[in-house]
């Protein structure tokens, strides 16, 4: 009977191990609660029957239910118009004109490896930007579908530096099929945890450099802290030219962003591209460029140089566009108007004979500024 009643204490401290085993915080994910039978015998608890236990469904086959709230616009307000290099004109000779810059991962390689056959739906020819109060809205318009399905099939993204230290920080992703209603089926939003975009140097090529580019997926076809944070659409009226909708609080007010095109390598886990290869393995577009013609690794890949948005240039951000030298001759200030610069109001300004204008070096945040008339 004492045999009895010591089997039946130690099956119940047994239990009460157990239980608190299963309190402890670990790494081993919830399993399956597993119910333990102990029985006044004291016999080993039998193993419960095999069909009591249910597989859980795998993930993948319970599709998530994304609930939008809320949806970027069908118009947008007028767009800032930037301009990339397109090869279009030298195509037939698979060469692109100028406008590849390895060194700066500034790419035009609207073209497949080596045999550079040309690539329309990868020749980013303008690219755009506006916004509205809950959204930034950025345009890339390529030269052309592919021919032989008659739509975009290539990726397209937008990259943001948020900090103007070169290094990219976000990236909206989206892969194809693409529809001309706004969706978030296809579009990622990746970031970079460690830093590594763009290597030690965003404005060299680091190469042989071994880092994870873009390493951490914050938004996934709708899944993520905001189910609207970013969108894309073929606009409606133009179907050379991809739209995204992103939520202005991903890149806040004041970044720099440009654009790509990517129907190669298609890995934001290799940014910057021009760090995860050599010049001399990545080849060029450029047949001047006779030591690295044609393209090779890096290939069927375009993207541009940054814009700023929502604060003043300096002229020395990293991968910023070249800003234009005044090619007309200075105007010869009128009398009544001295030092433009002193009037911060259009009041003062004007009534001083100075003209109140648009500052062009600013966008979206428009700002107006005192000149000569
Ligand atoms: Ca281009
Ligand atoms: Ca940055
Ligand atoms: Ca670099
Ligand atoms: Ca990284």
């Amino acid at each position: 009977m004492k045999n009895r009643r010591t089997r039946i204490l130690s099956a119940f401290l047994a239990l009460v191990v157990a239980a608190l085993a299963c309190n402890v915080p670990g790494p081993t994910p919830a399993a399956t609660p597993m119910v333990i039978v102990v029985t006044a015998t004291g016999q080993p608890p039998a193993p419960p029957p095999l069909e009591t236990f249910t597989a859980p469904a795998p993930a993948s086959t319970l599709p998530p239910v994304i609930t939008h709230i809320l949806y970027p616009a069908e118009a947008q307000p007028p767009e800032s118009t930037f301009v990339d290099v397109d090869s279009l004109g030298t195509a037939p000779e698979h060469r692109a004109p100028y406008g590849d810059s390895y060194k700066i991962n500034r790419f035009e390689r609207p073209f497949t490896a080596t045999v550079m056959d040309y690539l329309p739906e990868v020749d980013i020819h303008y690219f755009t930007i506006t916004g509205d109060a809950n959204w930034f809205y950025v345009g890339i318009e390529v030269i052309g579908l592919n021919p032989q399905t008659n739509n975009l099939t290539a990726d397209y993204g937008v990259e943001f530096d948020l900090d103007r230290d070169g290094h990219g920080d976000y990236l909206v992703w989206a892969k194809a099929p693409y529809t001309t209603s706004w969706k978030t089926d296809g579009v990622s939003v990746l970031t970079d945890t460690n830093n590594d975009v763009g290597g030690p140097s965003p404005e060299r090529s680091d190469a042989p450099f071994n880092g994870n580019g873009y390493d951490s997926t914050i938004f996934s076809s709708g899944q993520g802290a905001d189910p609207d944070l970013a969108w894309v659409r073929i606009d409606p009226r133009m179907p050379t030219r991809v739209q995204f909708a992103i939520k202005r609080t991903l890149p806040g007010d004041a970044f720099m962003w440009g654009v790509w095109a990517d129907l190669g390598l298609r890995d934001p886990s290799k940014f910057s591209y021009n760090d995860a290869f050599t010049e001399t393995q990545a080849g060029s577009p450029e047949r001047s460029e006779t030591e690295f013609y044609p393209i090779k690794a890096v290939y069927a890949v375009d993207n541009t140089c940054r814009e700023a948005v929502g604060f003043r240039t300096t002229g020395y951000e990293p991968l910023l566009c070249p800003r234009e030298e005044p090619t007309a001759a200075p105007r010869t200030p009128q009398v009544g108007c001295v030092n433009p610069g002193q009037y911060h109001d259009a009041a003062s300004c004007t009534a001083a004979g100075c003209a109140w204008v648009q500052d062009p070096t600013v966008i979206i945040a428009v700002i107006y500024h005192c000149v000569h008339p």
